[in-house]
């Protein structure tokens, strides 16, 4: 788990030696070429141990590396993302993400919203 979360931050952050980390199979526990809601679920609490292990809230604006891991969730009066608030927004995320409604996120479903790095 810990060289996946490591893997999983230098891609998110488009480290150059992450331009072959495959996401989406990262993503894809299963191995049944589909993303869950649970794995996609996963997978963004992978990406916030990764930025910002042990922290409860942050500030986007000094996370530009975390910005497309960040993104669609609001942050709070005071301008922080709090993790409880980007945990809460994976189901409403996921659901747009599916854009042909199927309840799973294909390939082309998960790199539109998880980029690939360099990509
Ligand atoms: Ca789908």
């Amino acid at each position: 788990m810990k060289w996946t979360i490591i893997a999983l931050g230098a891609a998110l952050s488009g480290a150059a030696y992450a331009q072959e980390i495959d996401l989406f199979a990262m993503a894809d526990t299963s191995r049944d070429e589909r993303i869950a809601q649970a794995e996609f679920a996963d997978f963004r609490e992978m990406g916030w141990d990764y930025f910002f292990s042990g922290q409860d809230s942050v500030d986007p604006s000094h996370a530009p590396e975390a910005k497309g891991l960040l993104a669609g969730v609001g942050p709070d009066s005071a301008g922080k993302v709090t993790h409880a608030a980007f945990t809460a927004a994976a189901p409403a995320l996921f659901k747009q993400a599916d854009k042909n409604g199927d309840g799973m996120l294909n390939r082309a479903e998960f790199e539109a919203v998880m980029p690939p790095p360099g990509g």
